[in-house]
């Protein structure tokens, strides 16, 4: 099922006039809008007029995480606080966040991007969509929301946490599409089955996973588990959110939406434009956004396009699953964490040496982070008050700023692992249990 069939079928030459067209656009509306971007084009020598060709983009400095940070929190918006409607934000590397802000077009450009990759998988009118992401900052469950809203969904809000409320909602309300991260979903599911509810008595018929990668096998066990088709979705905050790209009923990768996003592959270490079809990092220009556009946004996200027509008759190109990055962001329950946010913390904090150790363990498809911390001074193992003051202290501080609870563990002064080159700081054993 289509959404908006005459985009999403556009011919190739179509597409890339309007990604043309759009992006000479963008380019002078960066000029004029945003000073950082104005800095950047003025330096690189860029202007509306010399951009001929898709490929001039090559000419545009890319835009990275750092620029945003280096802005907050809205230093890289293009329009007055007046027009904007709404504000998101998701971790940054260090303490404080990424913001974006939507104007009113934006956020009916996201809902439309969004109605499209569920309608892409058969949601319909006729859908209960139980949102099982947390609302707030994080653009997911908003994201997800006014999308199946605009669709004629009916949208049951009930945001992350509670999950034996979770199984009996979707059971009394008769979900039929469920909203999640795929972890989360499976961890449902054997909730579900542990209170004796059976998939006879539920309406499941599609999950829209999205916010983190998902095996085959985890995939088949949240099917099995649900008794549901199961679908990957992907986006970033700094982008959108949801709905930059999602699968179809084919799920041979996710389409782009296109007309919003032109996106590119790069090699992420000499930020080189690689050819079709070759592996290598994403980076994506938003096309059509006014609160806070994208000029060659590097993702860190490692992909390979597909331009060959869909099964589906969709001509959007069409990204891989997401196959890693190229930093050392981790997912944990959802929520972006980088080793370097771990790092300010535990700067600030007296009586703990620079080692440590991330131990990422999952037990029922919950991810589960312990920060294993080295004490530089071996006269407070003597003293059970203070290691319990420091480590109470430690775990309060990266709740703070993770926005997730990490179990602080306290080791003896040089026990943790020393090494000659890059430190291996993260042990990430979360795929022993599938
Ligand atoms: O996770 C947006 C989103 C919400 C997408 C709900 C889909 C569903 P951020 O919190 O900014 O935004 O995290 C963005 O998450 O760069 C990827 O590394 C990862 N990610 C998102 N979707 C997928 C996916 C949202 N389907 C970062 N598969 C991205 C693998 C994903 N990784």
């Amino acid at each position: 099922m289509f959404f908006q069939k005459d985009i999403e079928t556009m011919s190739r030459r179509e597409i890339e006039e309007l990604q043309l067209r759009r992006l000479k656009h963008l380019v002078d509306y960066c000029m004029n809008n945003v000073p950082f971007y104005n800095k950047r084009l003025t330096q690189a020598g860029v202007t509306a007029d010399k951009i001929k060709c898709l490929s001039d983009i090559q000419y545009i400095p890319y835009t990275t995480k750092a620029d945003i940070r280096d802005n907050y929190p809205y230093g890289l918006f293009a329009v007055p606080m007046k027009d904007i409607v709404r504000i998101h934000a998701s971790s940054g590397t260090t303490g404080k966040p990424t913001v974006v802000g939507y104007t009113r077009n934006d956020i009916n450009n996201w809902s439309d991007c969004v109605a499209r990759f569920c309608a892409a998988v058969g949601v319909n009118d006729n859908d209960v969509a139980q949102i099982s992401f947390g609302y707030g900052l994080f653009t997911g469950a908003l994201g997800l929301h006014y999308g199946l809203e605009k669709l004629g969904c009916a949208v049951i809000p009930i945001s992350s946490g509670n999950t034996q409320k979770q199984a009996m909602i979707l059971k009394d309300f008769g979900a039929s599409v469920l909203i999640s991260t795929p972890s989360y979903a499976m961890y449902m599911s054997e909730v579900a089955h542990d209170m004796g509810i059976s998939n006879d008595e539920l309406k499941l018929r599609i999950g829209l996973f999205g916010s983190e990668g998902c095996t085959d096998a985890l995939r088949d066990k949240i099917e099995k588990g649900f008794g549901l088709f199961a679908t990957d979705n992907y986006g970033m905050s700094e982008l959108m959110g949801p709905g930059v790209s999602g699968e179809c009923e084919y799920r041979c990768g996710l389409h782009i939406a296109e007309d919003h996003f032109l996106p590119e592959i790069i090699n992420s270490e000499t930020g080189e434009v690689l050819p079709a079809g070759e592996k290598g990092e994403l980076v994506i220009t938003t096309l059509t956004k006014e609160g806070i556009p994208m000029l060659r946004y590097r993702t860190k996200d490692i992909t390979r396009l597909h331009y060959d027509t869909c099964k589906c008759g969709r001509t959007h190109v069409r990204m891989e699953k997401v196959q890693g990055r190229s930093d050392d962001m981790l997912k944990i329950r959802g929520v972006n964490v980088f080793p370097s946010q771990i790092e300010s913390v535990l700067a600030t904090i007296d009586g703990i040496s620079p080692h440590y150790e991330l131990v990422l363990t999952r037990k029922n498809y919950t991810d589960y982070l312990e920060v294993r911390i080295e004490i530089n001074n071996t006269a407070l193992l003597e003293n059970f008050a203070d290691l319990e003051r420091l480590q109470k202290d430690a775990a309060f501080k990266l709740k703070t700023v993770l926005g997730i609870q990490a179990k602080v563990t306290l080791v003896a002064p040089r026990t943790i692992q020393r090494y000659e080159g890059k430190a291996k700081r993260i042990i990430d054993k979360r795929n022993e249990e599938e």
